[in-house]
């Protein structure tokens, strides 16, 4: 898709004739002249279908975004969020749900995945219209000024937001502050130019691609080159093109959501680096205990679980949590990376019987949970009433049929439905009911 602009037999179409001769060749090669731009690509109609795939795509980003800042009980403040007033753009949150289980594996895969697939997409939509960016005057009016303003935080935004994404999923996290506020407030301003954007622009793109398709003039446009280059590749095939890439990257990406031969093809997974191995704790591994100085000595012989609450603070060793009634259930970890697991058969004591001993018989109203991991960024995770008071959500001693092993989180981890990955605490160390 490249301007092949010095060998085209055709000299480019310029407004700057008027200047002497010397002057002319040099300007007519800036790109703020429209002939310098010769790709026969370009056009309202190619730019057209790439930005109504990114209208749907983005707006799934968006809403699973926000679904995902949901799910993190943000409003369990200071524990588990420290946005710093995030109330105006908080308003939406609520009560994340524990059902359906996989409802956190859905929502986060779908918004990485898409994430990911959209990259070649969003490129090429920048590609598309990138003349513009050069184009003179910089402002024939007030209100032109506006739109060109706007589109500085639509493609900045655009660029923040993928890139600030991409770096988190590949724990690759350069940037100052925690991502957590950075991608939030950024894709509230993305979001706002790029409904700005969608309002003002997605009508006539509709318009254009109902009557003729990718083919045929379309009068007034301005991503059209003037004095295209011979086409060395059609409009369709440049988004068959785009559409390729997309798809070597679902496929080198999707499988991280699912396990077995499709985990895989997941080539782009950064994750290879904790090999789960196999057997009944041989699924994905986020932090091994080596990775963040959890060593045998916290969690062996003398570790022990305090339970604290109304009725004070108990002490439990795992063989006593043993002799207590044990529970089973089928839940997934699904991380905020978008890779998940499928189901595996967590068991061991449930959260709202160990609330009871605490001191709430009819169910706590919170619950804050403390590993002994000192090292690394994880501190503390809270759980609302509702997680608390599922009976599938466990203090986990063993996965499918064994103890779990020192990367899973032995001696008694977390386990809640739906919860994000962040929130399964392992290595247990406290467990404080109450109001947070
Ligand atoms: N103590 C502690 N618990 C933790 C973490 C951690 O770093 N330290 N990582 C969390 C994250 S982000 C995820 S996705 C899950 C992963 O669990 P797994 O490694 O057993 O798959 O553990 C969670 N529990
Ligand atoms: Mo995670």
């Amino acid at each position: 898709m490249g301007d092949s602009h010095r060998e085209s037999p055709n000299p480019p179409a310029t407004g700057l004739r008027a200047f002497s001769g010397r002057a002319t060749t040099v300007l007519e090669r800036l790109p703020s002249v429209p002939g310098f731009w010769r790709s026969p690509v370009r056009g309202v109609r190619f730019t057209a279908v790439l930005g109504l795939v990114l209208l749907v795509g983005i707006t799934l980003l968006f809403v699973t975004g926000l679904l995902s800042y949901a799910a993190y009980n943000p409003d369990l403040n200071p524990v588990n969020d420290k946005t710093p007033d995030k109330g105006l753009l908080g308003f939406y949150l609520f009560d994340w749900p524990t059902r359906p289980h996989w409802l956190y594996r859905l929502t986060q895969g779908l918004h990485v995945t898409v994430g990911i697939v959209l990259v070649p997409v969003l490129l090429a939509k920048l590609w598309s219209v990138v003349p513009g960016l050069f184009a003179l005057p910089p402002a024939r009016s007030v209100g032109h000024a506006l739109e060109r303003l706007s589109l500085l935080l639509l493609v900045g935004g655009a660029l923040f937001q993928f890139v600030t994404g991409l770096l988190n999923i590949q724990l690759e996290y350069l940037f100052p502050g925690s991502f957590y506020p950075l991608h939030f407030y950024g894709a509230w301003v993305f979001f706002a130019a790029f409904l700005a954007h969608a309002v003002l622009r997605a009508p006539q793109a509709v318009r254009v691609l109902r009557s003729g398709g990718l083919s045929g003039a379309v009068q007034g446009d301005t991503l059209e080159s003037p004095a295209p280059a011979a086409p060395t590749l059609s409009r369709r095939g440049a988004l068959a093109m785009v559409g390729t890439g997309s798809l070597v990257l679902l496929i080198t990406s999707a499988g991280r959501s699912f396990d077995g031969p499709l985990r895989r093809l997941a080539v782009l997974t950064p994750h290879g680096a904790a090999e789960p191995g196999s057997g009944p704790n041989g699924f994905q591994i986020n932090k091994t205990a080596a990775s963040v100085g959890v060593t045998a000595a916290d969690t062996g012989e003398d570790w022990l679980l305090t339970v604290s609450g109304p009725a004070g603070d108990l002490r439990f060793t795992r063989v006593q949590l043993l002799a207590m009634e044990q529970h089973s259930a089928a839940l997934p970890i699904a991380c905020v990376e978008g890779w998940s697991t499928s189901d595996q058969w967590w068991r061991g004591v449930r959260l709202k019987d160990l609330a009871a001993l605490a001191g709430y018989p009819d169910g706590a109203p919170g619950l804050l949970v403390e590993s002994v991991q000192r090292r690394g960024s994880f501190r503390r995770a809270a759980l609302r009433d509702n997680q608390v008071a599922d009976p599938r959500s466990l203090l986990a001693l063993g996965v499918n049929g064994e103890a779990l092993s020192p990367d899973h989180g032995y001696p008694a981890r977390i386990i809640v439905p739906a919860a994000p990955g962040v929130l399964n605490t392992k290595w247990v160390s406290r467990l404080t009911f109450g109001e947070l």
